[in-house]
């Protein structure tokens, strides 16, 4: 490695966000599908992983692996350092208060059904309401329902419009002494909207209803910071934050985790136990019984040190270039109509085509090495709202290129030359 001093001009003359080189940290772009080189579109779906979060988890595996907060031998020692030091990066990566704040869970949904379980649990009677919004994933639905069904509450939903942004004025109209929590995404993995979080809290707080915020495609795109979003609860998945499967984090205010029950039971969450009477342990540990994810924690950590280096807001930029092309290019496709047209929006382009399947769309455009998702997209009433079966999604991550872009377009009109 050189030791020379780099000049003023060299640094300039460095790109801020190279994403050729970059693409480099991935090996897995590097291959052919279908005798075609993979271009990997559906990345709200899952990312791909950087060398230095497998090589994270393969060496924890060589060189550390033992159980934490248990042994006090070496290894043990030092499995338990590096788990706590991710706890305290993402504890950074969020702007939380405290490191206290940063559960590890399974990812979005165990964090959503664990807010749900808990909080839920304590404050919803019967009667009492649930406010989400009409562009919600299922993962921010599903747990709200069983949990009004449980308690006889109700569940309610604050519509969007024709270009898939929120009617704040209904969203707000929704809020009154009923309402014991609101549940809102971040960014719509359907139509890539960005909801006004901020605005969306200063409502809520106005009335001292808590709100969760399902950050599972926006933390890898934006900049986020839990105590200028002033939320109550954040939730967000490893996997799609290029680092590991299995894990996520549930960010929460510390005054309301102090006065929520535990979920589960077991090892780790306890301080003592006697058959009459178990005392809990202290935050966060009340919140992960058993033994948690020790290898993807860490590879979650990799992913947060990558993410960190590399820039959110140069990642912010690099996508939402990158989105704008793909928004005029595809737009600009005759019998293409895309679906999610919100004034703010980021990373997802969702799009049907006249007389066409998506599902058509998802087969011919993987023969051209194109991956992009088809469906409903864990967002079955989005696709209602809009009255369609379904769309073909291609989303965007930090390693994508306009050559990619200029690629799905060609792989488009690949679709419409077969399907005649
Ligand atoms: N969306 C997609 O293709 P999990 O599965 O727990 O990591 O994340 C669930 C989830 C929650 N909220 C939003 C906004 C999401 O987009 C997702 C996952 C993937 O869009 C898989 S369905």
């Amino acid at each position: 490695m050189s030791t020379v001093a780099k000049t003023p001009h060299e640094i300039r003359a460095e790109p801020m966000f190279d994403v050729h080189k970059i693409r480099r940290d991935f090996p897995i772009l590097h291959q052919q599908v279908h005798g075609k080189p993979l271009v990997y579109l559906d990345n709200a779906a899952t990312t791909q992983k950087p060398l230095a979060v497998i090589e994270a988890i393969s060496n924890y595996y060589r060189h550390d692996n033992s159980n934490i907060h248990r042994g006090v031998h070496t290894l043990s020692e030092r499995a338990t350092e590096a788990y706590e030091k991710v706890r305290a990066a993402a504890q950074k990566f969020l702007n939380a208060a405290s490191s206290k704040e940063i559960i590890f869970v399974r990812g979005t949904t165990e964090a959503i059904n664990l807010v749900a379980q808990t909080y839920g649990r304590k404050n919803v009677s019967s009667g009492d309401e649930v406010v989400i919004t009409a562009m919600e994933h299922h993962s921010n639905i599903v747990p709200w329902q069983l949990l009004c069904e449980e308690k006889g509450a109700r569940l309610r939903v604050a519509p969007i419009n024709d270009r898939g942004e929120l009617l704040l004025e209904e969203f707000e109209k929704l809020l009154g002494p009923k309402t014991k929590i609101v549940a809102i995404g971040h960014l719509s993995n359907a139509l890539g909207t960005i909801n006004p979080v901020r605005e969306i809290v200063r409502m809520a707080h106005a009335r001292n209803i808590p709100v969760l915020v399902d950050g599972a495609q926006a933390a890898p795109r934006m900049q986020v910071d839990v105590q200028e979003l002033d939320c109550d609860f954040y939730a967000l998945s490893g996997h799609k934050l290029y680092g590991p499967t299995g894990i996520g984090i549930l960010y929460g205010k510390m005054e309301l985790l102090e006065t929520m029950p535990p979920w589960q039971g077991g090892g780790d969450m306890i301080a003592s136990v006697t058959f009459e009477k178990t005392v809990y342990n202290r935050l966060p540990y009340k919140f992960e019984a058993g033994t948690p994810n020790i290898a993807d924690t860490i590879g979650l950590g990799a992913a947060i040190e990558y993410l960190s280096t590399l820039g959110l807001e140069q990642i912010e930029q690099h996508e939402a270039g990158l989105l704008n092309y793909a928004t005029q290019a595809v737009g600009a496709i005759p019998g293409v109509r895309l679906v999610g047209t919100a004034k703010e929006k980021a990373g997802v382009l969702s799009f049907v085509m006249d007389d066409i399947h998506p599902h058509d769309i998802g087969t011919i455009l993987d023969s051209e090495g194109i991956a992009v998702r088809t469906g409903h997209h864990c967002a079955q009433p989005v696709m209602q709202r809009f009255n369609i079966p379904a769309t073909a999604r291609a989303s965007l991550g930090l390693y994508n290129t306009r050559q990619e872009i200029d690629a799905l377009v060609a792989g488009i009109y690949k679709v419409q030359e077969v399907m005649g």
